[in-house]
């Protein structure tokens, strides 16, 4: 068995994937291209290329983040290299394109790790890739999607609004099944390489790699954290025994390695070095939903590492403002959610923060123009009609209550709120007030007092909530 170093640098040339005589397997991370998201389909194209035949079946991760987006996941570089895996061998999403036509170059289909529904973000993906996914593994709310895929394994509880506390483990749990000589004890014959902990048997890096993740996804299986599921946990205990680390995944060796890479995701020099619009950027989803006026509402989704106050910080709140705009303008967001987590102390206790903000002049999303244009018939001869549109006050306040997210201090007690959403006090960023209105936008921040509710538990209602009242929208 080759090594997964071998099996990546194969497949670093993208121009060798399609051919007419085989059937090409891409595995696909989702859009905000986390550690889980690259790592976990990375080694499941590693495992599933085991159990195929080479010559008529050729699987290949496909990164889903640019190649020049890499440096901002700074954690997800540095496990990649203690594994002995140079970043540069990926193909991202960037360095290739999907062909127009799947059957033009032999058969392609698509295989999802840690998301269920392909991507709406950006332009890479065509019509055909929805009905050409053939398999998913996941822990993310069930969306319904790709209802043919031979293979449907979600491992999220939507009574309980939680999932595995990463896909790692359901990728880590199929290696220990099907190919368990691979997650097995490292190989004592021989010495560590230079600048990497453990010596690896060919194959055995994938239980570094899935570890880290896991490790990373469960801040270190902490309960104080609220993700790690018993799965989880044994998963990394079998993931840390494979690469012969004393005490297990909670022993010493475990946490030097957490600690290494939260270090790096965490890194207070690394959130300084961003711009508002690179912090967005780092980990970020987006939802279109319909609406009464006709043009879709884009919803986005950020989650950041680092204090609201570090990563919104601007010499005036217009300027924030300005910058957020820019982003939503960017993106074509009609409101965007920013989620803040921070970990402090030792042992670490984690901390939540949210803003939301909505640009005054809406998004321009690539449908908004075919929209617009089809509501002029009816205005025909009135001169060029304006859809109207609710306001960047109305949307904010719209967004804020599908969570049950106070917009005004008296209704800020954040004990009754979902996700006990407390509204912020006036610092921070200049002297803006929690609820702050410019000629760019308008921009309200919220304390977070369940500290376990993530973008995975937030995304939802406020999705759906969304989603009713755009629909349900009447001009005042
Ligand atoms: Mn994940």
């Amino acid at each position: 068995m080759a090594s997964l170093a071998a099996f990546l640098r194969e497949r670093s040339n993208p121009a060798t994937w399609l051919s007419r005589t085989r059937t090409l397997h891409l595995f696909l991370g989702n859009e905000a291209s986390d550690a889980d998201s690259i790592i976990s389909s990375i080694c499941m194209a590693f495992l599933r290329q085991r159990a195929m035949p080479a010559e008529s079946h050729f699987c290949a991760p496909w990164v889903q983040c640019r190649r020049g987006e890499l440096k901002v996941r700074a954690e997800t570089e540095a496990l990649l290299r203690c594994a002995g895996i140079d970043p540069a061998w990926l193909v991202y999403r960037d360095d290739w394109q999907l062909p127009l036509d799947p059957h033009s170059h032999g058969e392609v289909v698509l295989n999802l790790v840690d998301h269920n529904k392909l991507s709406q973000q950006g332009d890479h993906l065509h019509d055909w890739a929805d009905d050409a996914v053939e398999a998913i593994w996941d822990h993310h709310p069930d969306l319904g999607c790709h209802m043919g895929a031979k293979v449907r394994e979600i491992a999220f509880d939507t009574e309980s609004m939680t999932g595995l506390g990463s896909c790692s483990t359901i990728v880590a749990e199929a290696f220990l099944s099907q190919a368990p000589e691979m997650m097995a004890a490292r190989d004592p014959a021989r010495e560590p390489e230079a600048g990497r902990p453990f010596a690896f048997a060919p194959g055995k890096e994938v239980a570094l790699l899935l570890l880290g993740v896991m490790l990373l996804d469960t801040a270190c299986l902490s309960d104080a954290a609220g993700k790690a599921q018993p799965r989880d946990i044994a998963a990394a205990n079998a993931a840390a025994a494979a690469c012969g680390m004393a005490g297990g995944a909670t022993g010493s060796d475990a946490r030097a390695l957490f600690s290494d890479l939260s270090g790096r995701k965490f890194s207070r020099e690394l959130w300084e070095s961003l711009s508002i619009a690179e912090a967005v950027g780092a980990d970020f989803k987006q939802t279109d939903v319909d609406t009464a006026w006709g043009t879709p509402l884009r919803v986005g989704y950020a989650s950041v590492l680092a204090p609201l106050d570090l990563v919104l910080r601007a010499a005036s709140p217009e300027e924030c403002h300005e910058a957020l705009a820019h982003v939503c303008a960017d993106k074509g967001l009609n409101v965007l959610a920013i989620l803040g987590f921070t970990l402090s102390g030792e042992p670490a206790v984690p901390h939540r923060e949210l803003a939301m903000f909505a640009p005054e002049k809406g998004g321009e999303s690539p449908a908004s123009g075919a929209a617009a244009a089809s509501v002029a018939p009816g205005a025909a001869g009135a001169g060029p009609e304006v859809a109207a549109m609710p306001s960047a006050e109305e949307i904010l306040a719209a967004a804020a209550s599908t969570i049950g997210a106070p917009l005004t201090a008296e209704a800020g007690s954040g004990e009754d709120n979902a996700f006990g959403m407390q509204l912020e006090a006036g610092n921070g960023v200049g002297d803006r007030p929690c609820v702050s209105a410019s000629g760019h936008g308008r921009l309200a921040r919220w304390n977070q007092g369940d500290v376990k509710a993530s973008r995975k538990q937030i995304r939802p209602p406020m999705d759906s909530g969304i989603a009713a009242w755009a629909a349900a929208w009447e001009r005042q």
